[in-house]
């Protein structure tokens, strides 16, 4: 979509820190964090919201999900469970939906955020 931050950054047109992509998915490391791990799951599809989304992106919203504790542990804030059921690490997964939701870019995206507390809450 012409004029869509998103679009441009999943086309390459536009700089971004990626850690992962395929032929449905960007994922690049928020430009503004709020933690010390802050990225974003992008489908590269134009959906403005998750409200606009229906049946036909159940699979992507899927992926999208099971995406985000992969990455997680990637970027070094996976959930671990010990031996003794001690739990650690974790983060928070969040879509902004509408002015009322703190969205401030009308293209999906699921902020995962973490890292060792403490850190700023701003959602
Ligand atoms: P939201 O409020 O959910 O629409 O959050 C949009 C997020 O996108 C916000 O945390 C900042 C981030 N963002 C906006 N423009 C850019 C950009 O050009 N590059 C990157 N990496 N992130 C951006």
């Amino acid at each position: 979509m012409d004029n869509c931050i998103f679009c441009k950054i999943a086309a390459g047109e536009i700089p971004s820190k990626k850690l992962y992509e395929d032929e449905d998915v960007v994922a690049f490391h928020d430009i503004n964090p709020a933690a010390p791990v802050h990225f974003l799951i992008v489908p590269r599809q134009h959906v403005a919201t998750l409200s606009d989304c229906g049946p036909e992106q159940a699979a992507l919203l899927g992926k999208m999900a099971l995406l985000a504790p992969k990455l997680a542990a990637e970027q070094g804030c996976g959930f671990q469970v010990d031996t003794d059921g001690n739990r650690s690490g974790g983060f928070k997964t969040l879509f902004n939906t509408g002015p009322d939701g703190g969205q401030e870019v009308y293209h999906l995206h699921m902020h995962v955020i973490g890292g060792p507390h403490p850190w700023r809450v701003r959602f």
